[in-house]
């Protein structure tokens, strides 16, 4: 292979309004300056030998540049001319940053850290409808954590079972609810009667008790029908709509938040990012496709757990995602962390003590799973926000608030 050393440019200052740049770790036998060289010959204008047609011109207009290498890090600034938003949007964007690299033989591994876009691209997106001050309207709740649940068994419930489950969530307290990525339409739980019978359970709630609330309504399915089945959920009485953005595109999403007739938030789920993300020395960081989810417009996006819950995570990376989600952005709206994967009420406390108020904490065992069942667990959840709101120790509030006593009695010691 010949990696031309044309590709570095190791300390030259780059035009942020005009590049693509991002950060890639790298796992190599090469020297690392050839291995990084390899990255953006690869993903720009090259390939694994030289070729007659690469003029001059087309090199110094569209080649990918390695500016910085920091111990296993390189950074690569892409021009903005590599980049087709019009026809091809994010998935080209993808091809161009997380593509073909990954499969280069001569890197054991090697690993998209981060990214940053210029204003120029972010200008094409939309971004997110409601974001965290959007929800935070709907749902009449300024200042603190939205507090939901994922309704649990996962899949087998009958719609009848979603509305007794929402109903007693809202009146336990909670603001969300939302469908499990494995649920869609089942023959077991229709998507348009589950749809009818949420709607109802979080009308109840909000007539005897004044409380609002939304329920994320599953609508991942093939790209040429999301809209179709959003726009059913939507005329049916859903109050927000829900993707896995990873097994339906980024641009489920995006058809979500930019089409018109669309008037809900879109709760992005991303099932199947951990095939990419877990491995350090190989995939992609999770902030860097918060990023993109964002530019699609996703109103609240799971960042995982700060390495409190059940799911393999680590706070620094998740913190990294929730700075994704929230940092200025080409003026793009801040979305809503969604913190999700083995909550429960004692672990509260440490995820408001990481990541602030601005965060969804959600639960579905950790609500279901209640020795007093649903409406139990939801207190208890409430309760746990509440305290950890006011600062207050979970222990000390539950001395006085019987559910949260009882779900530390069963969960505190995990
Ligand atoms: C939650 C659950 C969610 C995961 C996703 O159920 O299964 O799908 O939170 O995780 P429970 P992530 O509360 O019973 O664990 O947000 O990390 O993708």
């Amino acid at each position: 292979m010949e990696y031309s050393e044309k590709y570095l440019h190791l300390g030259e200052k780059v035009d942020l309004d005009a590049n693509v740049v991002c950060v890639y770790r790298v796992r190599t036998e090469l020297p690392i300056k050839a291995a990084a060289a390899a990255i953006a010959t690869e993903q720009s204008t090259g390939t694994w030998t030289n070729v007659s047609t690469l003029d001059e011109n087309i090199f110094e207009a569209y080649s990918g540049k390695v500016i910085d290498i920091k111990g296993d890090r390189c950074t690569i600034a892409f021009p903005v001319e590599d980049f087709s938003l019009d026809i091809g949007g994010v998935p080209q964007i993808m091809s161009v940053i997380c593509g073909n690299l990954f499969g280069l033989d001569a890197l054991q591994g090697v690993r998209l850290e981060d990214c940053h876009f210029p204003k120029c691209m972010i200008r094409e997106f939309k971004g997110p409808k409601f974001g965290i001050a959007g929800m935070r309207k709907i749902l009449r709740r300024p200042e603190k954590p939205l507090v939901g649940t994922i309704v649990k068994p996962k899949i087998g419930l009958p719609p009848r079972g979603y509305h007794d489950y929402i109903y007693e969530a809202g009146m336990g307290g909670l603001t969300n609810g939302k469908d499990d990525e494995t649920l869609s339409n089942q023959r077991f739980c229709p998507l348009e009667e589950r749809v009818v019978a949420i709607a109802e359970a979080i009308d109840e709630v909000r007539q005897e008790s004044g409380h609002r609330m939304m329920h994320a309504i599953n609508v991942t399915t093939r790209g040429d029908k999301v809209l179709e089945v959003a726009e059913r959920a939507q005329e049916l009485g859903a109050t927000e709509l829900m993707v896995d953005v990873l097994t339906a595109g980024f641009a489920a999403v995006q058809v979500l938040a930019e089409d018109p007739s669309i008037k809900l938030p879109v709760h992005v789920h991303r099932t199947f990012h951990a095939a990419f993300t877990r491995d350090p020395y190989h995939g992609v960081a999770w902030n860097a496709f918060t990023k993109l989810i964002r530019m699609c417009g996703g109103d609240a996006v799971h960042i995982g757990t700060f390495g409190v819950g059940k799911m393999h995570g680590d706070a620094q990376e998740d913190l990294a995602s929730q700075r994704a989600c929230t940092e200025e952005m080409g003026g793009l709206r801040p979305v809503m962390s969604v913190c999700s994967g083995g909550v429960h009420p004692a672990l509260v406390g440490k995820l408001v003590e990481i990541g602030g108020k601005d965060i969804q904490i959600q639960a579905g065992g950790g609500v279901s799973g209640h020795p007093k069942g649903v409406r139990g667990g939801a207190m208890a959840l409430t309760q746990a926000v509440d305290a950890a709101s006011a600062g207050i120790p979970a222990k000390k509030y539950a001395k006085d608030h019987e559910e949260l006593r009882m779900a530390l009695e069963k969960w505190g010691s995990r």
